[in-house]
């Protein structure tokens, strides 16, 4: 029975077919999907919270409406993430409290503060377009209701890296001082940015298996020259730098060549000592705190209403 459905599976992946939620599926492929879209949600839920911090103070009204509108989107990001990983049987609220209480990870990304305006900019168009390069290939991902909230979820947010870089380019052609904001912010955010795809190939000890089941189409470190490739020719059209002073063209491979990555960075900012990770994670217990009779008096009103026909 099990060699079978094993076998069937396989050849699934093999032919591309998605996995749906009913079909049989090894459960190690189950506690993978189940790893992966919870904390691609929780980074959604934790990702409001830097640009959050700017809503009261964007500098003109069409900025804090797009601004706002972002953020929801984000939420709602989330939303789908979870709904997919109910449908393999995790249970919401038990994910909420191992990202409240550290047993699941968030974004590294998240973990750096936003200092001033131009960083708002620089989290849309960098941040954003990480996402989305990283999210793009995510849409062939192989179970189905992962694959289907990406497309999606890639629409909004390459909205996002639109107006990230439209009022980024507002800054980089203002006065000196919006300039020097612009420059200061990508100073800041281009390695994290870089960071967001994870250790390299060697050191990345989920992607061989995920690779295989397809769950993942690229290899981490394929990613991030996708992105550096993307990306680069943009911070020059804005005319700013990128703070690699090993970043360089080569002509044969018609890629960039960039420096290395501050890897005890990267993997203290996971470990938890980050600049920020005490700061979101206690904003994130304190609303959990806040909201606990929020979701008791709705699933209070939900028990006594008549269940539908
Ligand atoms: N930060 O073996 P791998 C967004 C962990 S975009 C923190 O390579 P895997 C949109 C990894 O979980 C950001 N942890 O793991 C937005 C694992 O630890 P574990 C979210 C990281 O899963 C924009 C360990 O290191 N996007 O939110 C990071 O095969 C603006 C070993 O790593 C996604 O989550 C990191 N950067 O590959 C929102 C995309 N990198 O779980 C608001 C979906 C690695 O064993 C504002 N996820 N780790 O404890 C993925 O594609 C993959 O999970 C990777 C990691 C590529 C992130």
């Amino acid at each position: 029975e099990n060699a079978e459905q094993l076998a069937r599976f396989e050849q699934a992946v093999r032919d591309e077919v998605n996995i749906e939620p009913k079909d049989w599926m090894p459960e190690a492929y189950r506690q993978t999907l189940i790893r992966q879209i919870g904390q691609h949600g929780h980074s959604e839920v934790v990702g409001m919270l830097p640009e959050g911090n700017w809503i009261t103070r964007a500098p003109s009204l069409r900025r804090k409406a797009v601004l706002l509108a972002k953020v929801q989107d984000e939420a709602g990001h989330a939303l789908y993430l979870y709904s997919a990983a109910e449908t393999l049987g995790a249970d919401r609220d038990e994910m909420m409290e191992k990202l409240n209480d550290g047993r699941m990870k968030y974004s590294s990304i998240f973990n750096y503060p936003t200092l001033g305006w131009a960083d708002v900019p620089a989290i849309g168009w960098l941040v954003d377009g990480a996402a989305i390069v990283n999210q793009v290939a995510l849409c062939r991902t192989s179970y189905g209701p992962y694959a289907r909230a990406m497309v999606r979820i890639c629409k909004e947010e390459s909205f996002h890296q639109r107006q990230g870089f439209e009022a980024m380019m507002a800054l980089a052609n203002g006065s000196e001082e919006q300039k020097r904001m612009a420059q200061d912010a990508v100073n800041r955010f281009w390695w994290p940015a870089l960071m967001m795809f994870g250790p390299s190939d060697a050191d990345s000890p989920h992607s061989a298996q995920s690779l295989a089941w397809k769950i993942k189409r690229f290899g981490n470190d394929e990613l991030r020259q996708k992105f550096v490739d993307n990306t680069v020719p943009q911070v020059h059209a804005l005319g700013l730098t990128v703070p690699d002073p090993d970043l360089r063209w080569n002509e044969a491979t018609g890629h960039y060549e960039f420096g290395e990555i501050d890897w005890d960075e990267f993997y203290a900012v996971i470990a938890g000592q980050g600049p920020c990770n005490h700061e979101r994670l206690a904003v994130r217990r304190k609303a959990w705190e806040e909201g606990r009779w929020v979701r008791e008096a709705a699933s209070a009103y939900a028990a006594r209403r008549p269940h539908a026909a």
